[in-house]
């Protein structure tokens, strides 16, 4: 029902393409609930932040009914990759993944200048500072604050020291615009997931055994104060826990298994949406996507991850041809 309703929404959001910020908001919050943690990757997902400020305003050109299947087609067959006429889970999912990345790394390129302002093509830290705090702050590694307040932002502000040393991959010291990606979404760059591994360890390993135990994780969710005494809220956790992030069943999270949970939009999240699209589209049952069952279930697939709920459409870089 909900999902239902949902879907009309986006319906309604994909063609009029406007003031659609607090519904994607909604949905993006049911899709990827679990994996907000503490707010900490927060900053990982903030694609909401970025359209709200820029492309709210933006109204998009309606597309006549031939202009949309056309743009649909040619999108069907780039998800295609093997040009055998179909869409595979597989192929769905890297699918989604890309469209993740690209308008994750699509904001972080549109605000490299901001940050790089002496404009050499690199963020420095204090740059970095500078943008952020208007001052350069160093905090002693080994001084705790007394000021509660102080002490968090001195925490805080020791973890993106860290996240931007490494990140900083090659000699010149600062961040380059690749880097500076990796920087901003640790997540969704390869050379950055034992640093995303280590970060979620420090902050839910309460016992430092390199594991993440049932208690550990449904600790973190017990700190927030109305789900102290939810014993369904807690039902559905463990199940969550047990048949979703625990793939080898040891009762435990490897740090692997903790990628699923910590990290919006990896593989295995965009792999679930793949399955679970082609499982409501597949109208003849073989389990992949024809042309024809996705133009017959446009409403879906346009207010689906597969499309980016229909901005796709109305982007060249997923519906133009390549000449
Ligand atoms: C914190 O408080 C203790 C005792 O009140 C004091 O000795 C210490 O100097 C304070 N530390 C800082 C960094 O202010
Ligand atoms: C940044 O540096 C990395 C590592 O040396 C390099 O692979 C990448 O191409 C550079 N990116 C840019 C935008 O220059
Ligand atoms: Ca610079
Ligand atoms: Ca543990």
């Amino acid at each position: 029902m909900f999902q239902k309703m949902q879907s009309m929404l986006y319906l309604t959001c994909a063609f009029l393409a406007l003031g659609c910020a607090d519904i994607e908001h909604h949905q993006q919050d049911h899709l990827s609930e679990e994996h907000y943690v503490d707010g900490e990757h927060n900053a990982e997902y903030d694609r909401d932040a970025f359209f709200g400020d820029e492309e709210e305003e933006e109204e998009y050109a309606k597309l006549s009914p031939l202009e949309q299947q056309e743009r649909l087609i040619s999108i069907v067959k780039k998800i295609d990759t093997n040009s055998d006429g179909f869409i595979s889970d597989d192929e769905l999912s890297t699918w989604i993944q890309k469209s993740f990345r690209h308008y994750s790394t699509e904001e972080t390129a549109h605000r490299f200048p901001e940050y790089d302002t002496n404009h050499d093509g690199i963020v420095s830290w204090e740059e970095y500072n500078m943008h952020m705090y208007d001052r350069v702050i160093r905090f002693d590694e080994d001084v705790v604050l007394n000021d509660s307040e102080e002490e968090s932002f001195r925490l805080l502000h020791l973890k993106d020291k860290k996240r931007f040393e490494h990140a900083d991959i090659n000699d010149v010291p600062g961040l380059n615009l690749t880097e500076f990606i990796a920087f901003e979404h640790p997540s969704e760059v390869d050379y950055m997931m034992d640093y995303v591994k280590q970060d979620a360890l420090e902050e839910h390993d309460r016992n430092g055994d390199g594991f993440i135990s049932l208690n550990e994780y449904l600790g973190d969710y017990r700190r927030d104060p109305g789900a102290e005494n939810d014993a369904e809220w807690t039902i559905v956790e463990r199940e969550r826990f047990e048949n979703v992030y625990d793939k080898d069943q040891d009762g435990k999270l490897s740090p692997e298994e903790l990628l699923n949970w910590v990290v919006p939009n990896n593989l295995d999240a965009a792999k679930e949406e793949a399955v679970h699209l082609i499982k409501e589209m597949d109208t003849n049952g073989d389990g992949k996507l024809t042309e024809n069952e996705v133009l017959s279930n446009q409403e879906l697939f346009l207010s689906s991850e597969a499309t980016d709920y229909g901005r796709q459409l109305h982007d060249e870089h997923f519906y133009h041809d390549e000449l």
